[in-house]
């Protein structure tokens, strides 16, 4: 199944489920640390400057949910960022879990962090979620420009340990290294086959209609 050309568009940012865009669409979720490059990374992805990035971390605080055709992305706001108060740490937690929890569309989390960063306990905390939800994890190092061929070796390698097996992929949106590489294995990993199920319950939809008849 061939991937239609289509250029991004921006759908809307939401706090509340019942604010989120109409599902139906498989959703990639985009999750990580304040400033590890989420933003950066869908306007990489999309060649265009749709998400908001700035220098100072905690900026996005809503689901910004983007159009890529057959797919969306979905930016989520950043965790880890020192001066927030309790009470917005908690709001995090909220629209995370409500989100995951209503959306059955989500076809995978790609957790995103600066690659010259330990793999935190906010991490670890992120990548249990997803198996106890059931849905799939990639990881995805960014900033790789900002390192040597030698660190990157020695941080990849510290990477491997916590990953165990967890699927990782090297990018930078800055120069757009490993983004095609990214967004090819997603849509033939987890898009397709959201779209190949959404078909086979087209069908035995159109199946039981007849029956009935
Ligand atoms: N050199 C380099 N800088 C990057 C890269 N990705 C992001 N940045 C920079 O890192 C900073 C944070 O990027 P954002 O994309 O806003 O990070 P975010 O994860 O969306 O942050 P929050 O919205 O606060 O959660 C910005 O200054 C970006 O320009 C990258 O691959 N290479
Ligand atoms: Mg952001």
């Amino acid at each position: 199944m061939n991937k239609p050309l289509k250029t991004a568009r921006y759908i809307k940012s939401a706090f509340f489920p019942k604010d989120f865009p109409e599902g139906g669409v498989a959703e990639i979720a985009i999750i990580g640390r304040s400033n590890a490059g989420k933003s950066s990374l869908v306007n990489a992805w999309t060649k265009t400057s749709i998400a908001k990035v700035s220098q100072t971390p905690g900026k996005t605080r809503l689901l910004n949910f983007y159009d890529l055709g057959r797919y969306r992305l979905v930016d989520m706001p950043g965790y880890g960022y020192a001066s927030r108060a309790r009470s917005e740490m908690q709001e995090y937690k909220q629209i995370v879990e409500d989100y995951f929890a209503i959306r059955s569309d989500v076809v995978c989390l790609v957790l995103i962090m600066d690659l010259r960063r330990k793999w935190s306990e906010e991490e670890e905390m992120l990548k249990k979620f997803a198996s106890m939800i059931d849905r799939p994890l990639v990881v995805v190092a960014s900033k790789v420009d900002k390192v040597n061929q030698s660190e990157r070796h020695t941080l990849v390698k510290k990477l491997e340990k916590f990953l165990q097996g967890t699927p990782y992929y090297l990018i930078s949106s800055a120069t757009g290294k490993g983004i095609p590489q990214l967004d090819e294995a997603l849509y033939q990993h987890y898009v397709i086959p959201y779209l190949e199920r959404q078909e086979r319950e087209k069908l035995a939809l159109k199946g039981e209609d007849f029956e009935v008849e």
